[in-house]
């Protein structure tokens, strides 16, 4: 297993379109599992290919509370959607930035598992706001898409200078 590299926002490789995964093979089973390990290291409730630059439709999530219910989507389609729900967000790749979304409230999920075998899910709360987080990364979507312009460039000024502030607070201690 390994932690992979989270790419973070504005970078373009967060807008690439994902290609259907052909077949689940030992190395998509790979990139799954490394992919929950960045994930729960980061730590998050999901994470989509697309955000450590691997750009098939592939997603991983797990909303429990203590890291016991890891799923894996592979080529997932919302075959059923109802109701609208505004629910705050963040993500890995635009980091401390919370905002109000919103999304259907309950969908039904049809993808392959990690023994690329067709599962039908429905769900609700949390995990239902996650799914639809995490398939808009294989679109190269991403939450901030939804907010103003306005909103948006003052949070990409906010990203730029936390990032500016890290990178002088590391080459301090490096002295
Ligand atoms: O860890 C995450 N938390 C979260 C909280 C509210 C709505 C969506 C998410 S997904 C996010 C991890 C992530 O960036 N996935 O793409
Ligand atoms: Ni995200």
């Amino acid at each position: 297993m390994a932690i992979l590299e989270i790419l973070e926002y504005p970078d373009p490789r967060l807008r690439t379109v994902a290609a259907p995964v052909a077949a689940v093979t030992d190395a998509i089973r790979r990139q799954a599992d490394d992919m929950l390990e960045t994930m729960y290291a980061a730590p998050g409730i999901g994470l989509a290919a697309t955000q450590v630059d691997f750009h098939q439709r592939l997603l991983v999530i797990d909303v429990s509370e203590d890291q016991s219910q890891p799923l894996v989507f592979i080529n997932p389609e919302i075959v059923a959607a109802d109701g609208l729900a505004k629910n705050d967000e963040g993500c890995l790749s635009v980091p401390e930035i919370y905002e109000a979304v919103e999304r259907a409230e309950t969908i039904r999920v049809k993808a392959l598992n990690r023994e690329g075998k067709t599962f039908e899910l429905e769900a609700e709360g949390l995990l239902a706001v996650c799914i639809q987080h995490e398939m808009d990364h294989l679109e190269g979507k991403l939450f901030v898409d939804y907010l103003s312009d306005m909103k948006r460039q003052r949070l990409k000024k906010k990203l730029a200078k936390a990032r500016k502030r890290d990178a002088e607070l590391a080459a301090r201690e490096t002295r």
